[in-house]
């Protein structure tokens, strides 16, 4: 079964279905997709078993460099401010966890007497950034990790506070830590982007983030902003709770419950960027070897040759249920490529929040969430006829180009069991559901995400009236004896020498105290549209449009690529005013309904098509637009926003932050 599932999804790369589309054959291979495509288990027994000398000690990350950073990592994971009961079900583990193994178990349910109307506070975390060795699904490799574990700590904070995040960096590279999806109103320097809000933090180096969030709440996640790293596992979620969002759907459920999905790649990202770019390789971006739900999954070790692979730790995650209790799961995308349909066996999922705007309740069986994205969706434990069910993190075959052998089942699991017991182990190889996927949801037969048309915010809010109109084109540029990049309107992004921000404020602020205005800082106060190219230091590679004033602002996103891009615009949520496949219908522009759009911070443009989103600029500093997927980012595909330069010029940095140019 499993053989003949692999084939049939063998035969359903991205570039080969492009073909088949064209030639009407699409409707085919999705039926026989659907019908190979429900597979349930892999048989563990019959796993290849590992030699008892390759099993790992106790504690193996003993061993590593870091083994110091995760004493402290309990110490500042009790940062997490509640102690409260946190659900009826108490998971205690069968078994030690190895130590850079975060018992998400406890660390990702949330406390449904979290006091969301206690007065604003200041709340402080440390994050320490180091490398261990880990097996999130039994393959081992170095994974670079937050206070020494995977995945990162649980940050929640109500509206109002004030965030102080001490970061120290003891990994062998640079790195940033970027919140995604805040606003950082007049803390443009905390927003955590390498090379454009900040310089990097070095190794040995440290840093404070410290910002307020004063009108957002819901779901989010942080991640290092540093080239790929995020990938190798410096990411976790953030949560913001509020007396709002208690009015409106506290009501709704009785625990609440983080859920992270992902890809995976058995190596550090950073190595495979140079085969990825390579001339002639057609952005055929490397397909992730597996994909983890809350930092754990299944990995069948026979499909590698190599002996540091653990069959007996390759485990799922395992969710224990409380009968007839409703679950609020935040389920956020963690990943660096694949888009992920989510699903629950036998239990309707019943939307209600995405990238943290509270979403009118609709009920769907699967819910595809692009990287980057979140949504929480509430699921009632009141099935009848068993009591054991898999939890689905299926990757979107259709997004990929090719084949990775070692991929041999795209359908991610976990276990969620209903119980009292307290005694189910929090990650298990030997739990499995006999349960069937939703059968009533079409394959994958495109590379795209939830229609936001479908969707509803909760609370009315009409898009403005759009003052100025952007049109963007997104491509990548394939050559034969080239390296392979993205262009946002033609300027393949990379890191510039020096922070973007720290450039601009530098040319900006003198000119607010006196009267020195010279051609680049007239430029960067004055243009409208995109700034000349090299007006910082020569810097070619930063696409930058200029905003001087409040505008309310349309961006047409083009996508002339065969692959989609979920975009993410910094410092904003916008209203997504439309999408579609082919050229954008401009006779059409106007007539789009814009009386409550859904208002989010990541949006999918699919191959060939446009999405058109609206942002009111009424927040000051530079911010990056850019594809999620890292791999497109890396290859450039990346442009930048400056809003309103003359407050940027008043911004008031501290020392730390310039001193990170300036070393
Ligand atoms: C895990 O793999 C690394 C190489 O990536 C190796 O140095 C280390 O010894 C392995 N760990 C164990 C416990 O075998
Ligand atoms: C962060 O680390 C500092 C210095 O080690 C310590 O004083 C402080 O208590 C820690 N804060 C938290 C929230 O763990
Ligand atoms: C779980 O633990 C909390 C606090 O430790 C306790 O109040 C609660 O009763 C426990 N729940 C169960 C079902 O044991
Ligand atoms: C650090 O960066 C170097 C150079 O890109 C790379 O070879 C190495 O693998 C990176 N290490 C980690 C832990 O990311
Ligand atoms: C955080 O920023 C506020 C406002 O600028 C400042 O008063 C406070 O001292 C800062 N705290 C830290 C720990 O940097
Ligand atoms: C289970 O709960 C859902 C949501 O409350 C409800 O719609 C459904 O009817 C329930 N099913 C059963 C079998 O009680
Ligand atoms: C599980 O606990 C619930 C109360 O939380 C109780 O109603 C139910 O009967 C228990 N089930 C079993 C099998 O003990
Ligand atoms: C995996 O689960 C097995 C039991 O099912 C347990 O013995 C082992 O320690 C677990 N390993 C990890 C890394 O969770
Ligand atoms: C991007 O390029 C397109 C095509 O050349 C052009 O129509 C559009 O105006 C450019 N966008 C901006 C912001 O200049
Ligand atoms: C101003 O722009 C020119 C190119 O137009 C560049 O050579 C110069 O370095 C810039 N000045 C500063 C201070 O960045
Ligand atoms: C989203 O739905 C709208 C309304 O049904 C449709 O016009 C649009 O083409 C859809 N977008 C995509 C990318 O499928
Ligand atoms: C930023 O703050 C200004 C007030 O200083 C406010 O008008 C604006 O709406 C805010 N923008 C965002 C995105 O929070
Ligand atoms: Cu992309």
């Amino acid at each position: 079964m499993t053989a003949e599932k692999s084939q049939g999804q063998k035969n359903t790369p991205r570039r080969r279905v492009t073909w088949f589309l064209l030639g009407g054959g699409v409707l085919i291979i999705a039926a026989i997709a659907s019908g190979l495509g429900i597979g349930l288990r892999h048989d563990q027994n019959s796993a290849a078993s590992v030699s008892p000398s390759a099993s790992p000690s106790s504690s193996p990350s003993s061993s590593s460099p870091s083994a110091t950073s995760s004493a402290t990592a309990s110490a500042s994971a009790s940062a997490t401010p509640s102690s409260s009961p946190r659900s009826g079900v108490n998971i205690t583990s069968a078994f030690a966890l190895p130590d850079w193994k975060l018992d998400t178990s406890s660390a990702y349910r949330i406390s449904k007497s979290w006091n969301s109307s206690e007065p604003p506070t200041t709340r402080e975390f440390n994050l320490t950034i180091s490398e261990v060795v880990g097996w999130p699904d039994g393959y081992n490799r170095t994974l670079t990790v937050i206070n020494g574990q995977f995945p990162g700590p649980l940050i929640e904070v109500n509206m109002g506070d004030r965030l102080i995040v001490n970061v120290q960096n003891n990994g062998a590279n640079m790195t940033t830590i970027h919140f995604h999806g805040m606003y950082q109103n007049k803390t443009n320097f905390m927003d955590g982007t390498y090379m454009i809000s900040q310089c990097g933090i070095p190794p040995g180096g440290s840093f404070t983030y410290n910002f307020t969030v004063p009108d957002q709440y819901g779901t989010y996640w942080y991640h290092s902003h540093y080239r790929t790293q995020y990938m190798d596992g410096v990411i976790g979620p953030f949560v913001i709770h509020s007396q709002e969002e208690d009015d409106l759907i506290g009501d709704m459920y009785d625990y609440d419950q983080v859920v992270l999905v992902s890809d995976w790649y058995h190596g550090i990202a950073v190595g495979y960027m140079s085969e990825y770019l390579a001339p002639n390789n057609e952005n055929a971006e490397p397909v992730p070897d597996n994909g983890l739900i809350n930092g754990a999954a299944y990995f069948d070790c026979s499909l590698t040759p190599d002996d540091t692979c653990y069959q007996q730790d390759a485990n799922r995650t395992v969710f224990a249920f409380e009968r007839d209790k409703t679950y609020r799961l935040r389920v956020i995308n963690t990943g660096a490529f694949a888009e992920i349909n989510f699903s629950v066996d036998e239990h309707p999922l019943t939307l209600v929040e995405g990238d943290g705007t509270l979403i009118q309740p609709t009920t769907l069986h699967k819910l595809k969430v692009a990287v980057a994205q979140r949504y929480s969706v509430l699921v009632t434990a009141n099935v009848t006829t068993t009591d054991t069910f898999w939890v689905r993190a299926e990757l979107d075959e259709y997004c990929f180009a090719a084949e990775n052998p070692i991929l041999t089942d795209y359908s991610i699991n976990g276990v969620l069991v209903y119980t009292n017991d307290t005694d189910v182990a929090a990650y298990s190889n030997n739990m499995s559901a006999e349960t069937q996927s939703w059968g009533d949801v079409a394959a994958n037969v495109q590379c795209l995400d939830l229609n936001n048309t479908s969707i509803e915010p909760m609370i009315v809010t009409p898009a403005a009236e759009a003052t100025v109109f952007y049109r963007i084109d997104s491509s990548f540029q394939i050559w034969d004896y080239a390296i392979d990049l993205a262009y946002m309107n033609g300027t393949t992004w990379s890191p510039a020498s020096s922070s973007i921000l720290y450039q601009a404020y530098n040319m900006l602020a003198p000119s607010l105290s006196s009267t020195v205005e010279d051609n680049n800082s007239t430029q960067l106060l004055n243009t409208t549209g995109p700034l000349a190219l090299g007006v910082f230091g020569g810097n070619q590679d930063q696409y930058i449009v200029n905003v001087p004033d409040y505008e309310v602002v349309d961006i047409l996103i083009n996508n002339l690529d065969d692959g989609a891009h979920p975009f993410h615009l910094h410092g904003y949520k916008f209203w997504v005013i439309g999408s579609g496949y082919g050229t954008f219908p401009y006779n059409d522009y106007g007539k789009f309904n814009t009386t409550n759009p859904m208002r989010r911070d990541t949006v999918t443009v699919v191959a060939y098509g446009w999405v058109l989103i609206r942002f009111v600029a009424d927040n000051a500093g530079v911010w990056p637009l850019h594809c999620h997927i890292t791999w497109h980012l890396e290859a450039g595909l990346l442009m930048q926003f400056q809003v309103q330069p003359k407050k940027i010029a008043a911004f008031e940095p501290p020392a730390a932050w310039a001193q990170l140019c300036e070393a």
